[in-house]
């Protein structure tokens, strides 16, 4: 009996007969392997939630996380396994988006079916600081990412459907009111101008390669999680430690701004549909509403019945040299083609903030928004065989 040589997934015990079969037991076997999926930013706010929605879904998730010389991980470390152990679920692979050969490399060897671009330098004020960096980050950075996935596709003939992080920050100096997929863009910061260029390539590659490439173009979305220097997370930072009295000070910028804030679990949720559709297209994530950074001080201060005025101190240092003032999102289209909405309230989301920061420091907090997340953790729980901590 001449063994069979050809495919990995017949031994050598197998007959040329059973050679015949290798095509269709190779597809069995894809249709029964978990999706995989490569997640660029898997270390921040987003890439935690998004690896947590794809874990729940049965998927493997690949992460591309950078060296640092102390530990990054503090948002995924829950979910994070031994990856000697049977089942994991979660690989982290080193990289940076500013190393094109290495992101080649980690495509070869994880051959994602999916892969999500959230990787960047994503604060608009240090974008000022170091706008080259963050250029090459989020603008080259992207390129050398599609070219990449390009690449891989073209060599081994498997679809890699790609998302990429698009920002509300491209409307900047808005030109409508609200904002939609059609709005033109006028960004006002390097962090902006970067993100139209990624946004841009990304339809270049869609129209000129055939690729399944989404844009979504998402508005501000906070969470326990969010990185302590925006606005929102170091507003409610700062509360929580007042309450505790070891700060009495908090110093902001412009408070006149408007944004268009939304929870951060629901926008990775949009991430996702954006993948599943029949073809690719780009949205706007909003929830409609837009409030000034003086009316999240009015909610997240009253919750705990002080008054902001009180503590709150101007700072010139975290003004920008030119600000966006307004946005306000339409995501009718993600409404209606993803099946989309948001899920928490403007109030509801301050309210979950708040909670957090003060129980991380020993505070017991109000509880509204910790009610909130129990009565969300108890669905996701109903829902999924994976057990992930969603108590932040
Ligand atoms: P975060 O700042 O919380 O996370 C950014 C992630 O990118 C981190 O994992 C960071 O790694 C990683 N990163 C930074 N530089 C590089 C690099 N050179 N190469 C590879 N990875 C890098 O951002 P969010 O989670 O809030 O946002 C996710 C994406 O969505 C970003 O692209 C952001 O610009 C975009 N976006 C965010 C919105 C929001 O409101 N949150 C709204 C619209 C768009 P490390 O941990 O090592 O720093
Ligand atoms: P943004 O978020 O620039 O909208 O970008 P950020 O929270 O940094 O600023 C929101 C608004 O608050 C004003 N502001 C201050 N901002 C910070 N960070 N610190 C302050 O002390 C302060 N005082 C007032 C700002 O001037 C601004 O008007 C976020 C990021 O997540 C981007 O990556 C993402 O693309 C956009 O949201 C959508």
């Amino acid at each position: 009996m001449t063994p069979c040589q050809c495919n990995p997934f017949l031994d050598a015990r197998s007959t040329p007969e059973a050679c015949l079969a290798a095509p269709l037991l190779q597809s069995l076997f894809t249709m029964t392997q978990p999706k995989r999926a490569l997640i660029t930013g898997i270390t921040g706010q987003d890439g935690s939630y998004l690896s947590e929605l794809l874990l729940q879904q049965g998927y493997e998730v690949h992460g591309i996380i950078r060296r640092t010389s102390t530990f990054n991980t503090d948002r995924i470390d829950h979910l994070y396994e031994d990856p000697h152990n049977e089942g994991v679920r979660l690989f982290l692979h080193y990289g940076d988006l500013c190393d094109g050969s290495t992101l080649r490399r980690i495509l070869d060897k994880v051959q994602p079916q999916e892969i999500y671009n959230l990787g960047a330098q994503s604060h608009v004020r240090v974008s000022f600081d170091e706008p080259e960096y963050t250029v090459d980050a989020v603008g080259v950075g992207t390129l050398r990412l599609l070219e990449a996935l390009r690449e891989t596709q073209q060599r081994t003939g498997q679809e890699i459907r790609y998302y990429q992080a698009g920002s509300s920050e491209m409307f900047g100096k808005v030109m409508e009111v609200p904002q939609k997929e059609t709005t033109p863009f006028y960004p006002r910061s390097p962090y902006a101008c970067a993100k139209v260029f990624a946004h841009w390539q990304t339809i270049n590659y869609r129209e000129s390669y055939g690729l399944f490439a989404c844009n979504g173009i998402l508005f501000n979305h906070e969470s326990p999680r969010r990185g302590e220097t925006f606005v929102t997370r170091k507003i409610t930072r700062a509360l929580a430690r007042i309450v505790a009295g070891t700060q009495k000070t908090l110093y902001l910028g412009n408070l006149d701004s408007k944004r268009d804030w939304g929870y951060a679990k629901d926008y990775v949720r949009a991430m996702w549909l954006m993948l599943q559709q029949d073809e690719p297209d780009d949205y706007v994530i909003a929830t409609n509403t837009t409030y000034t950074i003086r009316q999240f001080l009015d909610v997240a201060f009253g919750y705990v019945n002080l008054d902001w005025q009180n503590y709150v101190e101007f700072d010139p240092r975290y003004l920008r040299p030119a600000e966006v003032d307004l946005l306000i999102g339409d995501s009718t289209k993600a409404q209606t083609r993803l099946n989309w909405k948001p899920s928490v309230t403007f109030e509801e989301l301050v309210k979950i903030m708040v909670d957090a920061d003060m129980r991380a420091i020993g505070l017991t907090p109000p509880g509204e928004g910790e009610a909130l997340m129990h009565r969300e953790a108890a669905t996701v729980r109903q829902d999924s065989s994976v057990t992930v901590d969603v108590a932040n």
